[in-house]
């Protein structure tokens, strides 16, 4: 038997994916570097469909239909790159190789373009959705050539998430390494979504005195509403579960240091390079960040707070809907800011990114699904060179709308001393933008005085430099 696809590293994640392609009528050629996977993966779900488990590089190879689809699933870096160069020298000009772990961008382009000079074509993918996404239908956001997707479009289309018009999440995103690039601000926009609700949270906890399993009730309410997503739903989860240990609530005996496998830290890194304000999804890392730094923060417990009065009970459903209101404003800013880092990346590196498209794959399997995404589907498709979410009217007047009570839920955090950089940092971009005038005029001034950086002017081009260690005359500098 020839197979359609061979995944080659079968944990967790190959092992899911390579089920979803044979649930899904495909031929699935097996591979693992400890073939014990294999074994163990055929033994308990062989039956699932048409599996051809092998067990060196060239029986997988030669066990796949031609031109081949090689699929690599294992731990993203060099491990990625020590499996490229054992399967490379056994395909043929016209197969693919396809790499779905969490590769770095720039990685993908590195292997893109040596692969292609040997006329392999490799496509670099995001896939989100976790273990159960890549079973059951992940979100999968393909780099590579326009051909690699005319042969392989198809099945992952028929194995990706579909969205509730039925329309399957995956798309082809872009040349080379734009599938990754997606993901990765994926990534990024998930951070600054965890981090909005966990802000959401705190307040109703410190401000509002709501019990977590209150919140739970809040957060079901708010998940029948615009803010209905994934994420909303299994806070909601999280916030009523009970531990059985100690009977107290589960999110009270889990440690309060957030970890991070990297890619939202890339995610900012990439956007300082490009020189794109992220800083919601930075504030997003740099609050994980912080939340670990456990020796700091048992050193500065003893630093005076404020001394608020806390609310009084009977305004905490009120100020529960303005928390509502702030979340979704400031929601709608850290889309804006990954937007932006999309179309920036696509103008950088030449991908022509149809950012409708992305919202659109983004609606189902993976962990930012969300309702909204159809929103600003509809903002792109109406308007495909939207210079910027905020200035859809749709979302302009919602911000609008919400803006009032976004400033008094940032203000009385500010006021009761509760941490709130997700939600003051969106409304700070907000305001910046809004701005007539911006102080970077006086950090011009000021640069040019230390440094003769020179300066542009209001009321004629050019560049200026103003001699502000003799006569303060001003020079044209070219
Ligand atoms: P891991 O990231 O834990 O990788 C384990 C696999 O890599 C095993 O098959 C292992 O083979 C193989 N491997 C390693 Br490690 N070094 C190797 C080498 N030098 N040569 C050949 N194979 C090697 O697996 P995972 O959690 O299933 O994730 C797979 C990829 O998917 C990763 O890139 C990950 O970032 C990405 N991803 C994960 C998720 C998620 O939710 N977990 C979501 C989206 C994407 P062995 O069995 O012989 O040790």
């Amino acid at each position: 038997t020839s197979a359609d696809i061979g995944v080659t590293g079968l944990a967790v994640m190959g092992s899911n994916l390579a089920r979803n392609f044979a649930r899904n009528g495909y031929t699935v050629a097996l591979h693992n570097r400890t073939p014990a996977r294999t074994t163990a993966l055929v033994e308990q779900h062989g039956d699932e469909g048409a599996f051809v488990p092998t067990t060196s590089a060239e029986e997988f190879v030669a066990a796949l239909e031609r031109p081949r689809r090689l699929m690599i699933m294992v731990k993203a870096g060099e491990p990625t790159d020590a499996v490229i160069r054992e399967f490379a020298p056994l395909l043929e000009p016209g197969d693919v190789i396809i790499d779905g772990g969490n590769a770095h961008f720039e990685d993908t382009r590195r292997r893109e373009r040596e692969l292609r000079e040997r006329g392999i074509h490799f496509v670099g993918t995001g896939v989100s959705g976790g273990e159960e996404g890549a079973l059951n239908g992940p979100s999968i956001m393909p780099g590579g050539s326009v051909e690699s997707y005319a042969s392989l479009g198809p099945m992952l289309e028929k194995i990706a998430a579909k969205a509730k018009d039925g329309a399957p999440c995956t798309t082809h995103v872009g040349p080379d390494g734009a599938g990754h690039f997606v993901k990765m601000v994926h990534n990024g926009i998930e951070y600054a979504d965890m981090q909005l609700i966990a802000e959401a949270y705190h307040l109703l906890r410190e401000v509002a005195g709501y019990t977590p399993g209150q919140i739970a009730e809040v957060f079901r309410t708010w998940n029948r509403g615009r803010l209905d997503s994934y994420l909303i739903e299994i806070t909601a989860e999280v916030l009523a579960h009970t531990d059985a240990a100690t009977g107290k609530p589960f999110v009270d005996v889990v440690e309060d240091q957030a970890e991070q496998k990297g890619t939202g830290r890339w995610t900012v890194q990439i956007a300082l390079d490009l020189g794109v304000p992220v800083s919601g999804i930075a504030e997003a890392v740099f609050a994980r960040s912080l939340s670990g730094h456990a020796g700091l923060r048992a050193a500065s417990r003893d630093l005076p707070g404020p001394h608020g009065a806390p609310l009084p009970q009977e305004h905490a459903a009120a100020f529960a809907d303005q928390v509502e209101q702030a979340l979704y404003a400031s929601k709608i800013v850290s889309y804006t800011q990954g937007f932006h880092q999309i179309q920036a990346g696509s103008e950088t590196y030449g991908w022509d990114i149809d950012l409708g498209k992305v919202a659109a794959i983004w609606r189902g399997g993976c962990i930012i699904r969300a309702a909204f995404l159809d929103r600003i589907t509809a903002a792109y498709d109406g308007r495909p060179d939207l210079p910027s979410l905020l200035s859809d009217p749709k979302f302009a007047d919602e911000i609008g709308g919400a803006q009032d009570d976004w400033r008094h839920v940032v203000s009385s955090a500010v006021k009761q001393g509760v941490p709130v950089p997700g939600f003051s940092a969106a409304l700070a971009y907000y305001d910046a933008l809004r701005a007539e005038r911006l102080p970077a005029a006086l950090t011009q001034a000021q640069r040019d005085f230390f440094g003769a950086h020179t300066y542009r002017r209001t009321d004629r081009d050019g560049a200026f430099h103003t001699l502000w260690g003799q006569d303060r005359s001003e020079v044209s500098a070219g």
